[in-house]
């Protein structure tokens, strides 16, 4: 058709390099952004065929996330704002990497076996990250939906989340909200204010959060959202972009694996303690506001799909609240509604390897809540958390939701507009109701993660040393490994056990035993080339110690 000859035509402007081969990875393409003007091209042509194929809106996010911000990287969304399906994965990586002259024998060969009728319309939702390549990147997807004769929409900057929720509310005609940027954050506001209206008494230190936003995306969205949120919510945002680097010595990833906190975010062990770090203005009145031991932080990471927590306490120790402990905060308060509203719905809790030990003996032993294990990757979490009547799903960097099954929703729906219901049970229907509004079950989303989580400390009133306090972590440490091809590791068991090469696991096995309350396992990343190594056990000394000696066996 024509629109073959016009593919043809406007790929000779995107080539690809020859010999370069990427892999859709566990969250897209991620290199380099020099290597990736071909791929976006290609995947705005995939998108607008996933398009035809679901005759339904598809998204294109151009972002690498917490990666350094001389890379990039993409990742498709299918109808209902989830991750595109594991085939779609094997379709990307075979179109990215046909050479130049044989890219319309592998598009045709795709339309074949998946018997796409190319004549249907296609639409493409298009978003980007903050990076300076992701403006040329983007055009390039765009270029890409074009070229096939599909329509896009390009939503511009936009976290990752956001461009997932718009996805999933232009495919279900605006019932989960408007496919807008500005009826997410007035969903969301409005849920907000409905949790915190109960919790009326917090005082305005109370209400103060400082967020790291990486120097990314996430710290423009939400100083967009800050005017929606009136007073609920007093947000001093740092690492904003005006002045420092994507990703570097900031955000989520960085807090995370340091276990220590950002530059760029005054802090009491940086000597900043009493110092005013803002101004806010408040009815007419200036008040400054000062940074203190115990005082609540959270970092983003680069397209805030992550979020993570902290506070250094008087002594300088700094405390980290992880994804782990974000689960643990939802899946108490959750559960508390549910018995205070008498409704029997099933909390399960997903998890992956790097979950703390205490966490995962915590949510079991004293929780009683389902419990399951995956591999690495948002996709088989969420897909995990879609098994039950509520599924919260954190990795421990901070990714994740929670998701409601439709029959949990309409329960809840149904009893909190029951009449005949009244006190407790009434109260803690409504809760559950905003709960559900408040959340982005699309996909993980520090924005939505970071206002559930602070109504839940506001209607508990619980401060963040409390909410640390729930279970003390286990020290833990993670490495990574640079080898000459790290798949030749292979694993089994959610990765927590090595099947591959010969004697790894047995060496793990034997170096595990010299610890006590040990965990070790290693796996190859699917987003660097590295292998990952992971250890906990009773001090910081021997997690250290047994990440270190796991990571000389693994050469
Ligand atoms: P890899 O590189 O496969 O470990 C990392 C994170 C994942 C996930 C992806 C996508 C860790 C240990 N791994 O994957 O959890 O978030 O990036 O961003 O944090
Ligand atoms: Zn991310």
């Amino acid at each position: 058709t024509d629109n073959f000859e016009e593919v043809l035509k406007q790929s000779s402007l995107h080539p690809k390099p020859s010999g370069l081969v990427l892999e859709y990875g566990t969250s897209g393409f991620r290199t380099n952004a020099k290597h990736l003007d071909h791929i976006m091209f290609r995947m705005g042509i995939l998108a607008a065929l996933r398009s035809q194929k679901t005759k339904a809106t598809i998204g294109v996010m151009v972002t690498a996330s917490h990666n350094p911000e001389e890379d990039n990287g993409v990742k498709l969304i299918d109808p209902m704002g989830e991750m595109v399906t594991p085939a779609w994965e094997g379709y990307a990586t075979q179109l990215a990497n046909a050479e130049q002259e044989d890219l319309l024998a592998a598009l045709k060969d795709i339309i074949e076996k998946e018997s796409i009728n190319v004549s249907l319309e296609a639409n493409v939702f298009v978003g980007k990250d903050t990076r300076s390549s992701s403006a040329r990147l983007s055009q390039a997807v765009l270029d890409g939906v074009k070229a096939l004769g599909g329509h896009s929409k390009d939503y511009g900057l936009v976290t990752t989340p956001q461009l997932h929720y718009m996805v999933c509310c232009q495919n279900t005609q605006g019932k989960y909200g408007a496919a807008t940027v500005e009826g997410y954050y007035s969903k969301l506001s409005q849920a907000f204010s409905q949790l915190t209206k109960n919790a009326s008494n917090r005082t305005d230190d109370q209400k103060h959060l400082c967020v790291d936003g990486a120097n990314g995306i996430g710290a423009l969205k939400v100083r967009e959202m800050e005017g929606h949120l009136k007073n609920d919510l007093q947000m001093s945002i740092f690492n904003d972009g005006s002045k420092g680097t994507l990703n570097l010595h900031c955000g989520a990833d960085f807090v995370k694996v340091q276990q220590k906190p950002p530059t760029g975010v005054p802090s009491v062990g940086n000597g900043d303690w009493g110092q005013p770090v803002a101004v806010v203005e408040e009815n007419g009145l200036s008040r400054s506001i000062e940074i203190n031991p115990g005082d609540r932080c959270c970092s983003f990471d680069g397209d805030a799909d992550r979020i993570v927590y902290y506070y250094t306490d008087s002594q300088g120790h700094f405390h980290l609240l992880d994804g782990d402990k974000i689960a643990t905060l939802i899946c108490t308060f959750l559960k508390e509604l549910l018995n205070q509203a008498a409704l029997d719905l099933k909390v399960a809790v997903v998890q992956t390897a790097y979950a703390n030990g205490s966490s995962t003996r915590y949510l079991e032993d004293v929780m009683k809540v389902i419990i399951k294990c995956t591999k690495t990757g948002v996709k088989h979490l969420h897909h995990a958390a879609q098994e039950f009547d509520i599924g919260v799903y954190f990795e421990a960097n901070g990714h994740g939701t929670v998701l409601f099954s439709k029959a949990a929703e309409e329960k809840i729906q149904q009893l909190a507009e029951d009449g005949s219901i009244s006190g407790e049970r009434k109260k803690a229907a409504l809760l559950l109701q905003s709960t559900i509004s408040v959340i982005n079950q699309t996909v993980g989303d520090a924005i939505s993660d970071m206002l559930l989580i602070e109504a839940i400390l506001a209607i508990k009133g619980m401060t963040v040393q409390q909410w640390d306090t729930i279970y003390t972590d286990l020290p833990n440490r993670q490495l990574k490994v640079k080898v000459a091809d790290r798949r030749v590791i292979d694993t089994t068991d959610a990765e927590r056990r090595a099947v591959s090469p010969a004697g790894l696991q047995d060496a793990i096995d034997s170096l595990v035993k010299k610890y006590r309350q040990a965990r070790s396992f290693v796996r190859p990343s699917g987003t660097e080339d590295v292998v990952r190594v992971y250890a906990e056990a009773d001090t910081q000394e021997g997690a250290d110690a047994l990440a270190h000696e796991v990571s000389l066996a693994v050469y």
